[in-house]
């Protein structure tokens, strides 16, 4: 006898957590990560109370309904002590190519393939409903290329006719998808709407016999996503982290925050975007705000402006309150920034594995128990435990975690400043030797703190320092993304001046550059600078 399994369906309910139903106000949500989490955990637990040997989580129109679901799923999972694979589907609604809240498929991949959907995993990933077979083909590529997982294909049966009915025969629906078995693509085929049983008898016989798609090796690498995938490769060079929507960076950014007017923080957050950002931190810690809610309201405009929200979203917050506030609002797959070991190696696995079922990257500070690492042995000694437990205890893939050995300012008049960068910089070449996979990253402007006020010595020192950063290895850098100077362009005097500084070449250093600096200071209009 053939074995048969049930799979239990979860549907995407008729409420979407990235979009906004009203038009006049783009940052309002009919429904929220907490809402449909609750709901789909009183639909999983009786699922699988009810014997269902698979989910599938399916007709995916927004990935963070999707996300809602599967952190259930592994709520549900945990309290009943049993786990089952999870298949996740995704659907095109448009010819444009993208699910309903905007994602490619490919971009939809990245999100769903980040989730820790249990000891079981990701059965398949796939794409059903909407358009028909015949739509589904370049989305389907792009997809069986983006996982590791099986690929699923069940379409409706064509578009409904205007009397609600489906045209599609069971012959052509059968000859679309052996096409797409016969290349390669597919390891389980079924219909949604309008198919019926005479579709689904045609469909087996059609496929019978085929061989099922080989799924690829994805190289290892950082992928992350927004509307679109991001993938960091051997040719991405060095990664720009927009660093002006944080209050603290960024007064501008501070003042309409604080105003209440989160559009124009919105806008600055494009400037960053235009600008080269390919990636966008956001941070609202400041006692006069209400985190969560900022973080939340923010967020979810972001989403609603797809110039921003094309990019990944970094979301930094020295809170867990409010990185979780955030990790709930994000459809894509973003960067949590940051972990670090200050309260403990319990608290910092547990929240890792918090992160992992909300399906982000990870930025971990050199910052343990004893406070932040500051010297070149406690770097490397911080990262190392860190990297262990994230791998081991917490299930990371290493790389989806990124050290911060911490920029700090240099050129301070204190001399145990001095080895600041060069300590970073040697630290950043001993993770990425000793931590295969991970990744290394910088808030790179606070290097050049002591010069606040001369942006045209602080952008020399930024250049300086990421040139010599990136040989050894940096991957991103939170930057004022656009107002990145060329280290070959700068001025060969000051440039001297400023690596004897970053490079720590002579004790004298900082009084020789701050006899110059002056001679670089912008007139007022420049030292403003664009945010
Ligand atoms: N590591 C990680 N995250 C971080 C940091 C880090 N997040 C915050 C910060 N450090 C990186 N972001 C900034 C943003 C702005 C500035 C510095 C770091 C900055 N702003 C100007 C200033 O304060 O002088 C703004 C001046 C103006 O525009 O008038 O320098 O290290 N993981």
């Amino acid at each position: 006898a053939r074995p048969r399994f049930v799979a239990g369906a979860v549907g995407p309910t008729n409420r979407t957590a990235s979009l906004s139903p009203d038009v006049n106000d783009p940052g309002f949500r009919a429904v929220d990560f907490d809402v449909l989490r609750a709901a789909y955990e009183e639909q999983i637990g009786a699922l699988l109370e009810g014997g269902a040997d698979l989910l599938l989580v399916e007709t995916v129109f927004d990935t963070l309904n999707a996300k809602a679901a599967l952190f259930a799923a592994r709520e549900v999972f945990d309290r009943l002590g049993r786990a089952v694979p999870v298949m996740v589907s995704g659907t095109i609604t448009d010819a444009s190519g993208r699910t309903l809240s905007g994602q490619t498929a490919e971009a939809f991949a990245v999100s769903i393939g980040a989730v820790d959907v249990g000891p079981e995993g990701l059965f398949s990933l796939g794409l059903n409903c909407a358009l028909g077979a015949d739509m589904l083909r370049p989305h389907l590529r792009a997809l069986a290329g983006a996982t590791e997982a099986l690929v699923s294909c069940h379409p409706n049966a064509g578009l409904p006719n205007e009397f609600g009915e489906y045209d599609e025969s069971p012959e052509h629906m059968a000859r679309v998808l052996r096409a797409f078995a016969e290349e390669g693509l597919l390891n389980v085929v079924g219909g949604c709407c309008g198919t019926t049983p005479e579709h689904i008898r045609v469909l087996a016989g059609a496929v019978r016999g085929l061989a099922p798609r080989v799924a690829p090796e994805l190289p290892r690498r950082l992928r992350l996503s927004g509307l679109e995938a991001f993938e960091v490769t051997e040719n991405t060079n060095f990664v720009n982290v927009g660093e002006r929507t944080n209050v603290t960076g960024s007064p501008k950014f501070s003042k309409a925050v604080l105003a209440g007017d989160l559009e124009a923080g919105v806008s600055i957050a494009r400037q960053q975007v235009d600008g080269g950002a390919q990636i966008v931190d956001v941070n609202v810690d400041e006692g006069m705000l209400d985190g969560v809610a900022t973080m939340t309201r923010f967020l979810n405009l972001v989403g609603s402006e797809p110039d921003v929200a094309r990019v990944p979203v970094m979301i930094d917050s020295s809170r867990w309150e409010v990185l979780e506030a955030g990790l709930k609002r994000l459809q894509g797959k973003g960067v949590v920034n940051s972990l670090s070991l200050k309260d403990g190696e319990a608290e910092f696995v547990r929240r890792a594995r918090q992160v992992r079922r909300y399906g982000a990257a990870v930025v971990v500070m050199a910052f343990d128990e004893q406070g932040q690492a500051d010297t070149y042995e406690r770097r490397v000694e911080v990262c190392a435990r860190a990297y262990r437990l994230l791998t081991g205890e917490a299930g990371f893939p290493a790389h989806d975690v990124i050290f911060d050995p911490n920029v700090l300012t240099v050129a301070t008049g204190l001399p145990e400043h001095d080895r600041y960068a060069v300590d970073f910089i040697e630290a950043t070449r001993w993770i990425k030797a000793n931590l295969p996979g991970a990744l290394v990253s910088g808030g790179i402007s606070n290097i050049s703190f002591s010069f606040r006020g001369n942006n045209p010595v602080r952008e020399a020192m930024h250049s300086v320092f990421l040139y010599h950063a990136v040989r050894a290895g940096l991957d991103m850098g939170i930057v004022n993304a656009g107002q990145l100077a060329v280290y070959d362009d700068l001025d060969a005097r000051l440039r001297e001046h400023v690596e004897d500084v970053i490079l720590a070449r002579r004790a004298d250093a900082t009084e020789r550059l701050l006899e110059i600096a002056g001679e670089f200071r912008a007139g007022p209009r420049e030292t403003a600078g664009p945010a």
